[in-house]
C-alpha cells in the first residue's frame, strides 16, 4: 500500500479523493488552507497538514516520503481570480510549480509522480466542439492562464526534473460536497440546493447553452488510475464525457427526480459566458480503457439525496 500525499483534500474534489485512497487501503496525508475546504470533508484516518501550498517548506514537510501527489489545491473560482489576480496566480499558479519540485526530491530523495487538476478554461473561447486536447487554448481569465501555465511546468518537471506529471481538464465536475454558497459556485450544486429547499431557479441567458457535466465519483477514479499506473513522462487528458447537457434541460431533470417542479427567474446572460463547453473524450478513453461511466440521472440522484439540510 501506498502512502500519498492530497493537496486541497478538504475541498470538494479532493476530500473524494482522500475517501477513494483510503479505502483502498492507502495512507494520505493532506495539506490544506481551509480556504473554502472544510475540515468536516477531513476523512478521520488522513493526516492533515494545514499550510499554503505556495510555502515551499509546508509542501516538502507534508511530501516527505509519499510515494506520489495529487494536486488539487486551487483558488478554483474564475471571478476571485479576476478581483485578486496576484494572490490567485501565487496559489495556483506558483503552488503548482512549489509541488513539481518538492516532488522532485519526495519519495526519499528520488522523484514522486503528480497527477494535477488543469481545467477546460484553457480552451476559453474556442468554438471548437467537441474540444480535443490538441485544440488551440486561448484562456479568457487568468485562471485559465494559470491552469495552462501549470502544463507548462508540468512538461518542464518531467524534462528536465525527471518529475512524471498527469494534468486532467476538468470539465464541469458536481456530486454531493459541492459548496453551493457564492453565485459563482457550479450550476448543479446551486439548482441542487434551491430545488431541495422548494425555491426558484436562476436561468442566466435562454438556458439553452450547454455544459459537459462530469460526476466528482467519475473524476477519482481517473486521478487514482492515473497514479496506479506508475506514469512516466507529461500527459495531458480532456476529464470528459463527451455529453452535452442544456441548463434548461438540467433543471428540468433535477426536477423530476425530486418529484415537484419550482419556478424559473431569467436574467440576462453572463457577460462572457460560453455557449458550448464540450470535451472530447478520445484520448482519455484510449488511454484508460474506460470512460466516464456515471449518467446524469445517477449522478444528480446522489446529489440531491445529499444536499444538506
Ligand atoms: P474546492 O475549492 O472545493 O477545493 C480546493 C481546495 O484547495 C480547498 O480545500 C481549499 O481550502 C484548498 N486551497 C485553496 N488555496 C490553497 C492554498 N493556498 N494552500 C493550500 N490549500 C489551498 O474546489 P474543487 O472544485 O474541489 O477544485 C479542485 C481542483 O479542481 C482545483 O484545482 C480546481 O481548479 C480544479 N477544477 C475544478 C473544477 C470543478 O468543476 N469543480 C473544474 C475545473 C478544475
Ligand atoms: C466553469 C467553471 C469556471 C471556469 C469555466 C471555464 C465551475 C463552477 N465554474 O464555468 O470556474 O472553469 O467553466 O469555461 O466549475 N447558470 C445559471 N444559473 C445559475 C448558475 C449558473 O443559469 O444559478 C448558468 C451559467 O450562466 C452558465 C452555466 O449555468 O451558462 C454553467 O455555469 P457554472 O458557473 O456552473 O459553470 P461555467 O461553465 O460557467
Amino acid at each position: 500500500m501506498a502512502h500519498y500525499l492530497v493537496t486541497g483534500g478538504c475541498g470538494f474534489i479532493g476530500s473524494h479523493l482522500a475517501d477513494r485512497l483510503l479505502a483502498d487501503g492507502h495512507r494520505v496525508t493532506i495539506l490544506d488552507d481551509l480556504s473554502t475546504g472544510r475540515l468536516e470533508n477531513k476523512p478521520a484516518a488522513a493526516r492533515l497538514v494545514v499550510g499554503d501550498v505556495a510555502d515551499a517548506a509546508a509542501v516538502r514537510e507534508a511530501a516527505d516520503a509519499v510515494d506520489g501527489i495529487f494536486h488539487l489545491a486551487a483558488v478554483a473560482s474564475v471571478q476571485r481570480s479576476k478581483e485578486a489576480w496576484s494572490d490567485t496566480h501565487r496559489t495556483n499558479m506558483m503552488g503548482t510549480v512549489t509541488v513539481f519540485e518538492a516532488a522532485r526530491t519526495a519519495g526519499a530523495g528520488a522523484p514522486v509522480p503528480v497527477v494535477y487538476a488543469s481545467s477546460a478554461a484553457v480552451y476559453g473561447d474556442n468554438p471548437v466542439t467537441p474540444l480535443g486536447e490538441d485544440a488551440e487554448t486561448r484562456p479568457l481569465s487568468a485562471y485559465g492562464a494559470d491552469k495552462l501555465g501549470c502544463e507548462l511546468h508540468g512538461r518542464v518537471a518531467w524534462s528536465i526534473h525527471g518529475v512524471p506529471t498527469v494534468g486532467f481538464r476538468f470539465f464541469n465536475v458536481y456530486g454531493p460536497r459541492q459548496d453551493p454558497r457564492s453565485p459563482y459556485s457550479g450550476v448543479i450544486s446551486i439548482f441542487a440546493q434551491r430545488i431541495a429547499r422548494g425555491r426558484d431557479l436562476d436561468i442566466h441567458g435562454d438556458g439553452e447553452q450547454v455544459r459537459d457535466f462530469v460526476y466528482v465519483g467519475d473524476v477519482v477514479e481517473f486521478l487514482a488510475a492515473a497514479m496506479e499506473r506508475r506514469p512516466r513522462g507529461a500527459g495531458i487528458f480532456n476529464l470528459c464525457t463527451g455529453r452535452p447537457t442544456s441548463i434548461a434541460m438540467l433543471a428540468s431533470v433535477l426536477e423530476e427526480l425530486a418529484g415537484y417542479r419550482v419556478g424559473r427567474i431569467h436574467h440576462p446572460a453572463r457577460p462572457g459566458d460560453i455557449r458550448v463547453s464540450i470535451g472530447d473524450p478520445a484520448r482519455l478513453r484510449a488511454a484508460f480503457g474506460m470512460g466516464c461511466r456515471t449518467g446524469l440521472l445517477d449522478g444528480l440522484a446522489a446529489t440531491l439525496d445529499r444536499v444538506p439540510a
